[in-house]
């Protein structure tokens, strides 16, 4: 008998549009947490494909990744490139419009990444900029993030840093002087759905997952179309 193909019907997150205190935090602090943004159905989609995508990466470039450090894994990108479903999703997904609002901009994917930090794991994320926000523009790129897992302090919730994507940071992704209680630094702590969505440029970092619980997420990575004559000469592969 002829298997029948199975169909992953498109994400909807159509109806989440940017009020202007969205707007307007957006701009203010380079980041905005975005409760409820997605539902079951959509947590489960993004769990399954971003799960199998990054074991089909992880066979595919076995070689590339034997040795790595295990903080090189915590995300795992470029996985639009073995997911047809999470390409279709970073292209043309029903959350475009929403971000290309934000950095009034149009959008160019870069990358897609399943954040996986199972329990027990020690390794964190420092302190960065993503590399679509480099070479700095004020429109260099925007990243779309979205819990799979409740997270906080204890399973390794996400930092930011208020305002740093005001600054140019033009040579490092990786930004020194930063931690949790600098200034202006704000936890984020979310339910399983919320979605984060910041700046390229805005400094941001993640914790240690030291508890029994699960701590996924998956990124849609995008830079802004005013940024392709310099992004050009300076292109990122991946994010
Ligand atoms: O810790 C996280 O979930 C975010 C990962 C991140 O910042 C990145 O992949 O650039």
């Amino acid at each position: 008998m002829k298997e029948k193909a199975f169909y992953r019907p498109a994400l909807d997150f159509g109806s989440v549009t940017a009020d202007s205190d969205t707007q307007k935090a957006f701009k203010q602090n380079g980041f905005v947490h975005l409760k409820g943004f997605g539902g079951d159905e959509e947590i489960n989609s993004l769990l399954i494909e971003g799960r199998d995508a990054k074991e089909k990466m992880l066979k595919d470039r076995e070689e590339h990744f034997r040795g790595a450090p295990k903080s090189y894994l915590l995300a795992a990108k470029g996985l639009q490139n073995y997911s047809e479903w999470l390409s279709r999703e970073a292209h043309q997904g029903s959350h475009l419009p929403l971000l290309a609002s934000l950095l009034e901009d149009e959008l160019r994917p870069v990358s897609t990444a399943f954040v996986d930090r199972p329990p027990g794991t020690p390794e964190r994320i420092s302190p960065h900029i993503d590399a679509a926000g480099r070479p700095w523009h004020p429109k260099a790129g925007i990243t779309l993030w979205i819990a799979l897992d409740q997270m906080d302090r204890e399973n390794g919730c996400l930092f930011y840093a208020k305002g740093s994507h005001k600054k140019r940071h033009d040579k490092n992704l990786n930004i020194t002087g930063y931690n949790d209680a600098s200034d202006g630094a704000q936890m984020i702590e979310v339910k399983a759905g919320d979605a984060i969505v910041h700046h390229a440029q805005t400094v941001h970092w993640s914790g240690d997952n030291q508890t029994d619980r699960e701590r996924r997420a998956i990124t849609f990575f995008y830079y802004g179309k005013s940024s392709e004559t310099l992004l050009a000469a300076n292109r990122p592969d991946s994010a």
